[in-house]
């Protein structure tokens, strides 16, 4: 088995060192790496028998980059302790010792791992391997030199949207750009790095210094243009977020100052954005995505293994239906579309059709593969060909009477080891298995909820509920196939609207109230989406969605939450005067027919009166209260994190970090700020009651609805984090 401990191996061979990164499974550069790579670089050296040096990675990659589990390290300090001096002395002895060094590269070399590979005289790099500077994601920037390197190798209009955008490229677009030497299969990689690195030793290949290079540099008046350019994109698109200015700057001074110059100007303007909470919401959200996947009494369980699924049944051709059989097959899952007669299903494959298309016209797939993809559905209007699905997907309309009769038929017409699931958004799990046999009793195991985002085959969460009689080996299953189709996956508990429909119903509704209290709409949304940096605000999404659809699942909260709901005329005012959204061209907005393009639209005002005066939160002839936008913020999101903080503390998630990848993923809770709960802990949940309990105070005729929860509470006099989860002396 390969070591787990972080060091660099050494051999020589006909003259070449070769030095290994290892630490597996993707060679992170743990500081014990750094200091073992620096040590084995200074061994080189001083071996007499070696002329040039390779270095490549382990575990059939090059390296991903500084360890990131030292940026969540108490003891590692800010920034995950990297230390410069040994960080600038290895790129150093890379490029300037006396020894040529080439690297070879497979898999991934990411961040730090390309910035090392940078600092290598020449690269080659096995086809299909990954390159790029990552680092803005996590709130940072390349602080191993990549701000000083990757412009002088690709120019700087590339390297800056390599770095701002923090997408990877191939190795063959490397090739093309400069960044690569020469491209070699995995078998001969070594090799060819080896006699490249002799060629350089030898005077057979020119040395190549990217911190020097000035060829691939426009001259400055130009360069100070496309920074200009990428710093004004940079300030729209990631709202006045400070670490990619910090970035942008960091390569200005190297363009100015040279490239020595540029090193010193990156190292403080990394330090800086390693202390911004924006990077350690970021760092959160990378781990807390991956510990998803990783589930108590599923993914632990010892000998439990995933079965595959090859055929899914989906039922109901409809928008969801269609997307969810469009991220199947896109995945080489086949299918099985059941309708109930031949013009909802010829709609149906007609929906995945364009699904697949938009991708060929995207570039994102070939007509080729799209078309194989849509030879893997099969259209039906009966069960005969059930036997044949490892698992179901229900998604026909939200009706609890259909959905039980047609649970009660899949029991019959499946294998028993079929799955049974639906995509369900708020019906409890147990009740639609109600009519199978003995109440549910006998299938229980292998029922449970596949809950997609529409579009289903673009939104990347996926809510997997589980009741408490839904068997691991499901659970397990399921999870798997959400790997497969390229979905997060968050398992959750059973109740009305699971984790993040539960969790954002107070959205809108606070959002109403605020109408209600005399708020313009339009104002709220620019709060929300503007200030807040929501993908849209609550009207907006509304809008989307579509009041009929709002007002129907919102029916489901009022029932199952009595105590705490907010019900306007609002919403159904809209719905009786038919603007239902974008879907009618009207709902909040109105929509321009051709472009779709949203606007505000005065024919609202006479339903926004109407509705206030029938809440009557504001006394006729008073004022209504003012306002302003953080208010606003506060108004809307704090209940959200109360509900948020009650499906932590009813255990409906497994931990916190999991709610905080939910909101990010289904509803564009802003990743920069690491989702709900870690939100909610950087506000402090002191303020969070105290601001509940003004409001409550503010409209006290709904006091219920702003009433924080005891976990919330609990957490504010102990001063605990809400991110902790429940304390395992008190279960609530
Ligand atoms: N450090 C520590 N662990 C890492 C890691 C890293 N850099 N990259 C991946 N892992 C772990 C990950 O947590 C998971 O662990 C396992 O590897 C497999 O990853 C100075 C400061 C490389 C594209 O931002 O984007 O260098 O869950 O499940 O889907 O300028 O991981 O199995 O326990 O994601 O195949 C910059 C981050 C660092 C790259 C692979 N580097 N990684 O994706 O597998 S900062 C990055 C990724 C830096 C310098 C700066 C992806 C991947 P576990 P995985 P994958």
């Amino acid at each position: 088995m390969a070591s787990k401990q972080p060091e660099a191996k050494y051999s020589v061979d006909n003259g070449v060192a070769v030095i290994t990164l290892s630490y597996p499974p993707l060679n992170a550069l743990h500081p014990l790496l750094l200091r073992s790579l620096f040590d084995q670089l200074r061994r080189a050296h001083a071996d007499p028998a070696v002329r040039a040096i390779v270095v490549t990675g382990a575990n059939n990659n090059f390296c991903a980059g500084f360890d990131i589990n030292q940026f969540q390290n108490p003891s590692a300090g800010s920034g995950g302790g990297i230390d410069n001096k040994i960080n600038d002395a290895i790129c150093e002895v890379l490029e300037g010792g006396l020894k040529p060094t080439v690297a070879a590269v497979q898999g991934v070399a990411l961040g730090g791992g390309l910035e090392v590979a940078m600092g290598c005289n020449a690269r080659v790099v096995a086809p299909g391997t990954k390159l790029g500077l990552p680092e803005l994601q996590l709130g940072i920037l390349p602080g191993f030199g990549g701000t000083q390197r990757l412009p002088r190798l690709v120019g700087l209009a590339k390297a800056a949207e390599m770095m701002l955008t923090s997408t990877p490229i191939k190795a063959e677009a490397g090739l093309k750009l400069g960044l690569v030497d020469a491209l070699a299969p995995p078998e001969q990689l070594l090799s060819a790095a080896k006699a490249m690195a002799l060629d350089i030793a030898e005077g057979r290949k020119p040395r190549m210094y990217s911190l020097t290079r000035t060829d691939k540099l426009p001259p400055l008046g130009e360069a100070l243009a496309i920074l200009d350019m990428a710093r004004a994109e940079t300030a729209k698109r990631a709202r006045g977020l400070r670490h990619p200015q910090l970035c942008l700057n960091a390569i200005q001074a190297g363009i100015e100052a040279g490239g020595a110059g540029g090193l010193v100007a990156e190292s403080k303007a990394f330090a800086e954005a390693a202390s911004l909470d924006t990077h350690k919401a970021l760092v959160h959200i990378f781990f807390a995505q991956r510990s998803t996947k990783k589930v108590k009494g599923v993914t632990d369980v010892p000998g439990l293994k995933p079965r595959p699924i090859r055929c899914v049944a989906v039922l109901g051709g409809g928008l969801m239906g269609s997307g969810i059989a469009t991220a199947l097959v896109l995945a080489g899952v086949d299918v099985i579309l059941k309708e109930v007669n031949q013009g909802f299903l010829d709609a149906g494959m007609g929906r995945i059709k364009a699904n697949l298309q938009s991708r060929v016209k995207k570039g994102a797939m070939s007509a080729s593969a799209a078309d194989a993809a849509l030879g893997r559905v099969k259209g039906s209007l009966d069960y005969s060909d059930f036997g044949r699905a490892d698992m179901v997907i229900e998604a026909v309309i939200e009706d609890i009477g259909l959905k039980q009769r047609i649970f009660a038929d899949l029991e019959k017409v499946c294998r028993p080891d079929a799955i049974l699931s639906t995509n369900t958004s708020t019906i409890d799990i147990d009740l639609v298995g109600a009519k199978m046999e003995g109440g549910g009793a006998k299938s229980a195991g292998r029922l449970l909820g596949a809950h997609f985002f529409s579009p289903a085959h673009v939104m990347p969460l996926l809510e997997i509920v589980k009741t408490s009689r839904t068997s691991p080996q499901a659970l397990l299953d399921t999870l798997a196939l959400s790997g497969r189709i390229k979905k997060t996956p968050v398992v959750v508990g059973n109740c009305t609207g699971f984790a993040v429909n539960r969790v954002f119903f107070p959205y809108t509704m606070s959002a109403v109230m605020l109408a209600d209290l005399g708020m313009d709409p339009y104002r709220i949304d620019a709060a929300v989406a503007g200030k807040f940096g929501m993908p849209m605000g609550p009207f907006r999404l509304n809008d989307l969605v579509g009041s009929d659809i709002g007002l129907h699942v919102g029916a489901n909260f009022v029932t199952s939450f009595s105590e705490r709901v907010y019900v306007s005329r609002l919403i159904p005012l809209l719905n009786e005067v038919k603007r239902l959204g974008e879907k009618t061209g009207k709902g909040f907005y109105k929509f321009d027919a051709k472009t779709r393009k949203a606007s505000p639209d005065p024919e609202l005002a006479p339903l926004l009166a109407e509705s206030r005066k029938a809440a009557g939160l504001v006394k006729e002839g008073a004022k209504p209260p003012a306002l302003s936008d953080a208010d606003i913020l506060d108004f809307i999101f704090f209940p959200v994190v109360n509900e948020g903080c009650r499906v932590v503390s009813e255990g409906i998630v497994d931990k916190p970090a999991d709610l905080d990848v939910a909101s990010v993923m289904a509803m564009g809770f802003p990743p920069v700020k690491g989702g709900l709960i870690f939100w909610a802990d950087l506000v402090g949940a002191p303020r969070i009651v105290a601001r509940l309990r003004q409001f409550a105070a503010l409209v006290p005729q709904h006091a219920g609805f702003f009433a924080p929860c005891d976990y919330l509470v609990q957490a504010a006099a102990a001063g605990r984090k809400l991110s902790a989860g429940v304390p395992p002396a008190s279960k609530m």
